[in-house]
C-alpha cells in the first residue's frame, strides 16, 4: 500500500521536480561561476585613493546613504510624474485626457518639476559623496556579479546625472553643449533613470531597512563599542563632519537651490531668487517671452495690415480681419503662462472664446481645434485645442493683454491662451484655426 502511494507520489513529483529544476540549476550554476572570485590585482596598484585609510569621515555610512537615498528617492518620483504630466499633455495618446481645470494645475506640476530636479542637484550631490570612496574599494570588483552590480549603478548615477545636466542646460536655454533633440532625449532617459532606481532599490532594500533602522551610537564610549558598518569601515572613517551636519548641509543647499530659483514661478520670492532664469514681471506688458517676433520671422505677417484670421469649419470657411476679430463678444480671463523650462505668470487676457468661434463655423458640439501660427518653421507653430480646452469658456484667442494690445512679441494680431496648459501650446501669431468636430 505504501509503496503503491510511494510510486505515485514519485511518478508524479519527478516530472515536476525535473523540469522546473533544470533552469533553476542552470541559473544557480551560471551564479556560482559569477561569484568565482576574481584574481586580486598587484598590491602594487593600490595607491592614491585605493589605499586603505583615505576617506575619514565617520559621516559616512549605511544610515547616511539610505537617508539621503529617501530624499532624493521623493524628488525623484515627483520629478519623473511631473514629467510623464507634461509630456502627456504635449504628446496626448488617445486614453489621455487632461482637464481644462484647475486653470493653474499644470502650473503646479511643471513647477515641481522643476524645483524637485534643481533640489535633486543639491541631494544627488550628497548622496554621491556619501558613497563615492566605494569607487575606490580594494579589490575594486570581487567577481562577476559584483562587476554586473556596479554597471548598473554606472547606468543609475550617469542617467541621474544626465537627467539634472540636461534639464538646467534647458531651462538656462544653453541648447550648445546638447546636440541632440532636448524633450526625446530628456524623456526617454528619465525612463532609464527609472528603471535602473528600482533595480538599485530592489536590490538594496536590505540595506536601506537597516540603515534607516539603526540608531546612531549617541556617546563616544558607546560608538566605540558598536561596530562600525560596511561602507564606514571599508572607508576607514573616523573624523570630519557628523552625519546629522551632512544631512543639514544636504537639506540646506537643497532649500536654497528651491528659494533661489522658486521666484521664476511664485511671485512673491523673485526677489530672493537671483539664480531664477526667468522674472515672472520682466518683459513686454510685463510677462516674459520665450521666443520674439523677430526671432520667429514672422514681424512682416504680423504687422500686414491685410492681415485675415482663417477661420475653417466642417463645411465652412471665414476670413476675420482683427476688427472683425474685436467686434465679436470679448472675455476677460486671467490666465498664466506657464512654460515647460518652469517659469510662470499670471495675466489679464482678453479675446473671443475658442467655443464661440467654433460656432461661427457651425460647430456646437465636441470638437478638437487645430492652431496654425504665422510663423513659418520652428517647433512650436502649430497645436490642438482638445475637446475640455474647446469647451471651456476661458479658452482664448486672446486680442489684448492687460487691457492692451497684444506686443508684438506677445502674438500680435492674436494667439491662443488657455487655462491649465503648458506654454509650448499657448500658440502666438496664430494664423488659422480648423474645427474638428470629435
Ligand atoms: N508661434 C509660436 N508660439 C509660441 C512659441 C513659439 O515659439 N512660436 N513659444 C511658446 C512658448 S515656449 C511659451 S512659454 C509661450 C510664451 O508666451 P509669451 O512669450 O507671450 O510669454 O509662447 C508659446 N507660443
Ligand atoms: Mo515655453
Amino acid at each position: 500500500m505504501s509503496r503503491v502511494r510511494q510510486r505515485r507520489l514519485g511518478r508524479t513529483r519527478r516530472p515536476l521536480e525535473r523540469f522546473p529544476r533544470s533552469p533553476r540549476r542552470a541559473l544557480a550554476l551560471m551564479l556560482a561561476l559569477m561569484r568565482r572570485p576574481l584574481p586580486v590585482p598587484p598590491p602594487v596598484l593600490r595607491r592614491g585613493p585605493f589605499r586603505a585609510g583615505t576617506f575619514t569621515s565617520s559621516a559616512r555610512g549605511e544610515r547616511l546613504t539610505s537617508q539621503l537615498g529617501v530624499w532624493l528617492g521623493v524628488a525623484f518620483a515627483i520629478c519623473f510624474a511631473t514629467g510623464l504630466v507634461s509630456h502627456g499633455v504635449q504628446h496626448p495618446a488617445s486614453w489621455f485626457v487632461w482637464p481644462s481645470r484647475p486653470v493653474s494645475l499644470y502650473r503646479v506640476t511643471q513647477g515641481l518639476h522643476v524645483a524637485t530636479g534643481l533640489a535633486s542637484v543639491a541631494l544627488l550631490a550628497a548622496k554621491l559623496w556619501s558613497v563615492y570612496p566605494k569607487l575606490f574599494r580594494w579589490p575594486p570588483v570581487r567577481d562577476l556579479v559584483d562587476v554586473a552590480a556596479r554597471a548598473g549603478l554606472a547606468v543609475l548615477v550617469a542617467t541621474a546625472l544626465f537627467q539634472l545636466v540636461t534639464g538646467v542646460l534647458n531651462i538656462a536655454r544653453w541648447y550648445a553643449p546638447m546636440p541632440f533633440f532636448f524633450p526625446s532625449a530628456h524623456y526617454w532617459t528619465a525612463w532609464m533613470a527609472v528603471g535602473a532606481m528600482l533595480i538599485h532599490l530592489a536590490a538594496k532594500l536590505p540595506v536601506i531597512v537597516r540603515g534607516l533602522r539603526s540608531r546612531p551610537p549617541l556617546t563616544m564610549p558607546q560608538a566605540q563599542a558598536a561596530p562600525l558598518d560596511t561602507a564606514t569601515r571599508d572607508a576607514g572613517g573616523t573624523g570630519g563632519m557628523t552625519r546629522r551636519g551632512v544631512l543639514l548641509t544636504a537639506a540646506g543647499a537643497a532649500t536654497t537651490v528651491t528659494i533661489a530659483t522658486a521666484g521664476q514661478s511664485v511671485g512673491q520670492l523673485s526677489r530672493v531668487s537671483p539664480l531664477a532664469p526667468r522674472s515672472p514681471d520682466l518683459g513686454p506688458q510685463g510677462l516674459p517671452v520665450n521666443a520674439s517676433a523677430i526671432g520667429a520671422g514672422v514681424v512682416a505677417a504680423a504687422t500686414d495690415p491685410g492681415y485675415r484670421l482663417v477661420l475653417r469649419g466642417p463645411t465652412v470657411r471665414r476670413l476675420l480681419s482683427i476688427d472683425e476679430l474685436a467686434a465679436l463678444q470679448q472675455t476677460t480671463v486671467d490666465l498664466p503662462i506657464a512654460c515647460v523650462e518652469g517659469w510662470s505668470a499670471e495675466a489679464r487676457w482678453t479675446g473671443v472664446a475658442i467655443r464661440d468661434l467654433a460656432v461661427l463655423v457651425g460647430v456646437r458640439g465636441p470638437a478638437e481645434v487645430r492652431v496654425e501660427s504665422l510663423q513659418r518653421g520652428g517647433l512650436y507653430r502649430a497645436s490642438v485645442l482638445p475637446p475640455p480646452h474647446v469647451a471651456d469658456p476661458a479658452t482664448l484667442l486672446a486680442l489684448r493683454l492687460h487691457g492692451q494690445r497684444l506686443a508684438l512679441d506677445h502674438g500680435y494680431p492674436c494667439r491662443i491662451v488657455a487655462p491649465n496648459r503648458p506654454g509650448v501650446l499657448q500658440t502666438k501669431w496664430v494664423a488659422e484655426l480648423t474645427v474638428v468636430p470629435r
